[in-house]
């Protein structure tokens, strides 16, 4: 028998096609051994074995080399796949509860409300197609159980409204906009309906697939179907006013209900935030944003706690991507009051880059006014951000430039370095299957300045890479910059702007040999915001911008601070007033903020609050607006006592109320109250009252209320709180400070 020596071809993942040929090879050379031929014979035979194995040879392990990896784990569908590519689309929320200026509807709210005088669904299209966004989803039917189309099986819907006389359907008019701007339509039906009366009962469960029946039927192509997770509780149910609880696992029989919504609409995702897993999983957080790590994957059964919904499950066995879904104001639905609290572009920013740029989609909602359209302040926020999107990845610096990776699988061409920056997202950079540590180096030419880093993994065969790190090339030297974990559909990594001629990305950890289609080098322009300043109840002075990378400048002798001033790396020891101005500068285009001021007063480090020992009072004074205390257990009027420490001369008094979404016991009406007596005794301290009134549009506004008074001598301040924005017993402060003489 003819051995053929192995260790001339080189088989480095020992595929098993290689191994099959090998077999095969050994049997076709058996056939040619003539025991009976002379030597000479043998030697010839040979050498011609030998000219054709070779060739053969060679063609069968250069094909087994370059076959595309097999899946790893779970992958999307096609439909999952259609969807990720969107990346960024709407919400939507309109209903009765624009009208009645609440979150949740109850059920009873009057129909007769509903009369969006200017409604104009192509002006919310228009504005999302402007925006970037790929859809919209639109509120359908939200908990109130009110009807943004005609359903046959409800009086409870725009056919009862004065809208049109009864005759609109803005589920309608939505899908007629989207299909003139080319956008996606998706459908929110709410599960939970608080109008209806067979709410609870089996009945319901026919009542809500015929009303999706309906949706899923009339409206042409639906992308996405959005189940919220808020089922059950208290309700008008046609009357009963009664609390009716259901097992939202098993109520809605999600399993018939999945088959009904695939048989109507076969290219639909389901985002399901209960029963059984849909195709898109809510991340834990109505706040914009997803983990850092953040795998598309979780098991297709049991429950699902918040990590799961945060990070996903590295080995979850159901590709079930994450979808990061937030408003562009506080709350979900319209209330004039966040006309002045629509997120400004580096808050959107904050979020593309911690949901797209976090291997998730973004969902991004619109309250629509009373009267029918979106708010200009929303519309101008939208725009902006998008505009800054723009400029952000206008110029891949990647783009035609050298690339080459530590290993190419089976060293074909088509899985080299070049294929993840050639702009194709069919074709990868894959290295050999025991490969999962390795290199892809980009040779930018000349020292180049650039911020992002945007790379993408060939996901329709699996979630793979679990770490990498990013060098660059600077004097000389590789430097690294970032480390990261997951990378996902699409990951992008914010650091310092560098100057540097090359671009290192190392694979340092993945579940199988990494598959990358897309890398891009970016230099975004800096969100050149005016710095936050802050100062800690501890005396230290925090400098933040909202973007990584720009320099922070500070001066704390009221000049004007330029680059040249103090350069701000750590918290600033202070001690009693002081003045701090800073600025943000880009140190690649040298451009600044404009510059932000704060005045601090005393340090407050020796107050106590006198008479309540909850810990969490430490919030009113420690700094940092968006922590706060409430205090939830005395009627009106509510006092708050803080001893000083010692006596100033007082001139003033500030109050910060509740900065946060669901901000509560902002006070409205208030009496300030002095005191010199050193005794703490609530009951022996001898107060005089030296100011009064109102903060008068404070919840609209709800920013720093300064007031002042004739300068006094005092140690104990006390704070009574008469009233607040909601009419309840709460007063809550995120930040309480006095103004010294
Ligand atoms: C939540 C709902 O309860 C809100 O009202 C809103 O619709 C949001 C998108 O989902 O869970």
């Amino acid at each position: 028998m003819l051995l053929i020596d192995l260790g001339k071809f080189s088989f480095p993942d020992a595929p098993l096609l290689a191994a099959g040929s090998f077999l095969k090879f050994r049997i076709i050379i058996s056939r040619f051994r003539y025991t009976n031929l002379s030597l000479k014979q043998n030697i010839m035979n040979k050498h011609f074995l030998y000219l054709i194995i070779f060739p053969v040879f060679s063609i069968a392990t250069s094909f087994a080399q370059t076959k595309a990896p097999a899946a790893c784990g779970p992958v999307p569908s096609e439909n999952q796949m259609r969807w990720q590519e969107m990346e960024y689309y709407s919400f939507i929320h309109f209903s009765l509860n624009t009208y009645t200026d609440q979150s949740w509807g109850f059920g009873n709210e009057d129909v007769k409300l509903f009369n969006p005088e200017k409604s104009d669904c192509r002006q919310w299209a228009r504005i999302c197609k402007e925006a970037g966004m790929k859809g919209i989803i639109i509120t359908a039917k939200h908990h109130c159980g009110f009807c943004l189309w005609p359903s046959k099986y409800t009086e409870y819907s725009v056919k009862n409204a004065p809208w049109k006389n009864g005759k609109g359907d803005m589920v309608r008019e939505m899908a007629d906009a989207c299909k003139e701007y080319g956008l996606k339509l998706g459908i929110y039906l709410s599960p939970w309906d608080r109008n209806s009366k067979d709410y609870g009962k089996p009945e319901y469960i026919t009542y809500f697939r015929n009303q999706l029946t309906e949706l899923l039927t009339n409206y042409g192509p639906i992308f996405e179907v959005w189940f919220d997770g808020a089922n059950g509780g208290d309700g008008y149910y046609g009357g009963a006013n009664e609390t009716r609880r259901i097992d939202r696992t098993t109520y809605y029989d999600w399993k018939n209900t999945y088959a009904l919504i695939r048989k109507l609409q076969p290219n639909i995702v389901i985002w399901n935030d209960g029963g059984d897993r849909g195709d898109l999983r809510w991340v834990g957080t109505e706040a914009g944003y997803v983990g850092e790590t953040n795998w598309s994957l979780l098991n297709n059964t049991g429950d699902v706690p918040w990590e799961m919904l945060h990070f996903g499950l590295e080995n979850g066995n159901s590709w079930v991507p994450a979808e990061v879904n937030t408003s562009i104001r506080p709350e979900w639905f319209y209330h004039p009051s966040e006309d002045k609290m629509v997120k400004t572009v580096p808050v959107l920013m904050e979020s593309y880059y911690n949901s797209i740029g976090r291997n998730g989609s973004f969902l991004l909602n619109f309250p629509i006014m009373p009267n029918g359209l979106i708010h200009p302040n929303d519309e101008k926020s939208a725009l902006d951000f998008a505009k800054l999107v723009k400029e952000s990845f206008a110029k891949n610096l990647a783009k035609k430039k050298n690339t080459e990776a530590s290993n190419v699988r089976g060293n074909a061409k088509k899985f080299g370095a070049v294929m993840a920056i050639d702009n194709n997202k069919d074709t990868y950079w894959a290295t050999d299957d025991t490969v999962k540590n390795a290199s892809l180096t980009i040779d930018l030419g000349k020292p180049t300045l650039f911020n992002r880093l945007l790379i993408q993994e060939y996901i329709r065969l699996g979630q793979r890479v679990k770490a990498f790190t990013l060098e660059v090339f600077v004097d000389g030297a590789w430097k690294e910059i970032a480390k990261a974990t997951t990378i996902g559909y699409k990951r992008i990594l914010r650091f310092p702007s560098v100057n540097a001629s090359k671009v290192r990305i190392n694979i340092i950890d993945s579940k199988a040999c990494p598959v990358i289609s897309n890398i891009g080098i970016y230099d975004a322009p800096s969100i050149l915001d005016a710095p936050v300043i802050l100062r800690s109840n501890t005396g230290d002075i925090l400098i933040s911008s909202n973007d990584i990378g720009p320099y922070l400048y500070y001066t704390l002798d009221g000049s004007e601070p330029t680059p040249k001033s103090a350069l701000y790396s750590g918290p600033i020891k202070s001690k009693g007033k002081i003045e701090v101005k800073a600025i943000a500068c880009d140190p690649a285009s040298g451009k600044s903020s404009p510059v932000s001021q704060e005045k601090f007063d005393i340090s407050r480090n020796d107050w106590k609050i006198v008479g309540i020992s909850d810990e969490n009072t430490k919030f009113l004074i420690d700094g940092n607006p968006n922590t706060v205390y409430h205090q939830r257990d005395k009627k009106m009027p509510i006092d708050l006592v803080i001893d000083l420490g010692k006596t100033y001369n007082l001139r003033g008094f500030k109050y910060l109320p509740d900065q946060n979404r669901w901000s509560a016991g902002i006070v409205t009406n208030y009496q300030i109250y002095i005191s010199e007596n050193n005794g703490i005794s609530e009951t022996n301290i001898d107060w005089k009252l030296v100011s009064e009134g109102e903060f008068s549009n404070i919840k609209n506004n709800p920013v720093w209320q300064i007031k002042s008074f004739t300068p006094i001598n005092a140690r104990y301040i006390k704070l009574r709180a008469l009233s607040n924005a909601y009419g309840d017993d709460v007063a809550g402060y995120a930040e309480i400070d006095v103004i010294t003489n």
